[in-house]
């Protein structure tokens, strides 16, 4: 079922009798990306598809350009299972760009649209991808695709097709690489097992970890978000946050709009102001937010003179809701609200729309499939009842079961029987929706942006002047939690300012997000019983 080229280069397949089950449970439709939206446009055709600021274009115009594209990127030697980073940010391009992907059976690597020349090498040499396309922003300060140096440390990083698509005033002067001598070739029928793309992972270790997701246990993913989230053609749907995130795409993201016929209207700024007149000006009715959105929207100026009695339904995702703010969701922004647990990796789990009011203050939901599996267990990996807290584990019909290419990561992020082990620590309540109450992965969530300590921690001791750092989260009102560097110089009287280490890890160029908000210069850690400093407790030896 799954394609031998695939395992070779580093995909874990579904094991043989889970996915029998799933594709005879009908689980798997017999779809990918392309098939989808060909289906999509041959019913809704002149519907509105997707919109920013006076840019749409109907499911017809999407898929046109996506196969013009997509013709264009083969005559350029781009081939069907060919890896190509992408980086964009909220604009109408991106799609023409992924679906164009899609058409010639190419798979596309997210990238956030803040990460640096240091996490797109890192990417592209991990899924050996040999393009990168980046769009750019009409008027906004950015870097061409050409221009961005690269390490070049690693000789087998080969990106040799890259472009930048700017983002304009029209679609075709932002693709005025299509013209008449591109000849439209037909779209690639790629199986539904094959691997659709590359997701990353927040990741636990210091280096990316990428998610391959073949097309049918995506799209199930999403047809079950749609089902849960009563999107209809009727429904406009907000995007606010990156495009890129798996949140975005599909829980129920804009797949979950596309495969319902809905129309996407785009936010490149996430200002409450901005968002607001999105919702008035287009009767916006559903969006996605991490909860450090929620609170500026709750939290703002503008609210009291916004109307936004259009929207109907708020998926908050990605970081710890916590109960006062979702309380407020439907008093102050007159919206109901949804949790959603999710993950690249898989797992999805929403509150229902008609869920008691409890269930969606606190907890985040229950699994979109029965057949997802969910076991929480204690220390020796023996299950634990319910409300009993302890590290959650998942398998099932669209949950993965190996990083790509990443053997040794797997032998510790799954387990004998194939459960992928989250980091999240949780349980499951008497009516089994989950509630996660920690986490035990060494990760900070910074406004629903993942970042693994470790990789800053590396990076920030090359620095001339540093002896040992320890990276740690620590709460923030706004942010949930902010980036907290506890450095030791080797020289102890001397000085290091957060400018200084902001500014020293911006030359390795890396996202802006992952810079630390605060450091504090120490003189020596705690440490634990095997010598691991001791980040639970803030009880570091503050330079005396
Ligand atoms: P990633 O693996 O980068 O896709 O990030 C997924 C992780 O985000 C989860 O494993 C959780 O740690 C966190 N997460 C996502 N949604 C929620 C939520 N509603 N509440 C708490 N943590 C969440
Ligand atoms: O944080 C996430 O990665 C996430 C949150 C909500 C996710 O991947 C998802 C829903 O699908």
């Amino acid at each position: 079922m799954f394609l031998e080229n695939d395992i070779k280069n580093g995909f874990v397949p579904f094991p043989q009798d889970r996915a029998e089950y799933y594709q005879a449970s009908g689980y798997w439709e017999n779809e990918n990306h392309i098939q989808l939206l060909d289906r999509i446009r041959k019913q809704y055709g002149n519907q509105l598809a997707i919109c920013q600021d006076d840019k749409s274009l109907s499911y017809d115009e999407l898929y046109h350009y996506a196969a013009s594209y997509g013709s264009y990127l083969h005559q350029q030697g781009i081939k069907a299972e060919d890896f190509v980073v992408i980086q964009s940010p909220n604009v109408v391009e991106f799609f023409v760009v992924l679906f164009g992907l899609y058409y010639i059976g190419a798979r596309p690597v997210f990238c956030l649209n803040g990460h640096g020349a240091y996490e797109i090498e890192n990417i592209a040499i991990n899924s050996r991808a040999v393009g990168y396309i980046k769009i750019n922003q009409e008027n906004q300060p950015t870097t061409d695709a050409m221009d961005i140096s690269f390490g070049f440390t690693m000789p087998n990083l080969n990106l040799w097709f890259r472009q930048t698509i700017k983002s304009s005033s029209s679609i075709d002067q932002a693709f005025s690489c299509i013209n008449d001598k591109t000849m439209l070739v037909p779209k690639y029928e790629a199986s539904p097992h094959s691997v659709a793309f590359l997701q990353l992972s927040g990741g636990t270790t210091g280096l990316p970890k990428l998610i391959p997701r073949t097309h049918a246990d995506y799209l199930y993913s999403v047809k079950k978000s749609v089902e849960v989230t009563d999107l209809s053609a009727s429904t406009k749907q907000l995007i606010v946050l990156p495009v890129m995130h798996n949140f975005t795409m599909s829980s129920p993201g804009f797949l979950g709009a596309f495969y319902s016929g809905a129309s996407v209207f785009l936010s490149t700024d996430s200002s409450p102001k901005n968002c607001f007149s999105l919702i008035e000006k287009h009767g916006i009715t559903q969006v996605s937010l991490v909860p450090s959105l929620i609170n500026l929207w709750i939290n703002s100026p503008q609210l009291e003179q916004a109307d936004l009695k259009t929207l109907e339904v708020i998926q908050v995702g990605g970081a710890k809701l916590l109960p006062e703010l979702a309380e407020a969701i439907d008093q102050k922004l007159g919206a109901k609200l949804q949790q959603v647990y999710g993950m690249a990796e898989g797992l999805v789990n929403f509150t229902r729309l008609d869920d008691h009011s409890n269930t969606v203050l606190f907890t985040q939901g229950k699994a979109l499939s029965k057949d997802d599996e969910i076991l929480i267990v204690d220390e020796e990996g023996s299950p634990l009842p319910n409300e009993s807290a302890g590290f959650i584990l998942t398998r099932g019909p669209y949950t993965i079961n190996g990083y790509y290419n990443s053997p040794l990561v797997n032998s510790r992020s799954f387990n004998k029987e194939g459960f992928y082990i989250t980091g999240d620590i949780g349980y499951l309540d008497s009516n089994n929706n989950i509630v996660v109450t920690g986490r035990e992965k060494e990760q900070i969530n910074r406004a629903g942006e993942k970042i693994t300590p470790s990789e800053i921690e590396n990076l920030i001791l090359s620095h001339a002047q540093v002896k040992d750092v320890s990276v740690v989260g620590v709460k923030d009102s706004l942010l949930g939690e902010r980036t907290k560097a506890s450095i030791i110089l080797k020289e102890p009287t001397s000085q290091l300012s957060l400018r200084d280490v902001r500014v020293f890890l911006m030359q390795k160029k890396i996202a802006e997000y992952k810079l630390p908000d605060e450091i504090e210069l120490v003189d020596d850690f705690t440490y634990t019983q095997v010598g691991k400093v001791n980040k639970g407790l803030s009880t570091n030896k503050a330079r005396g």
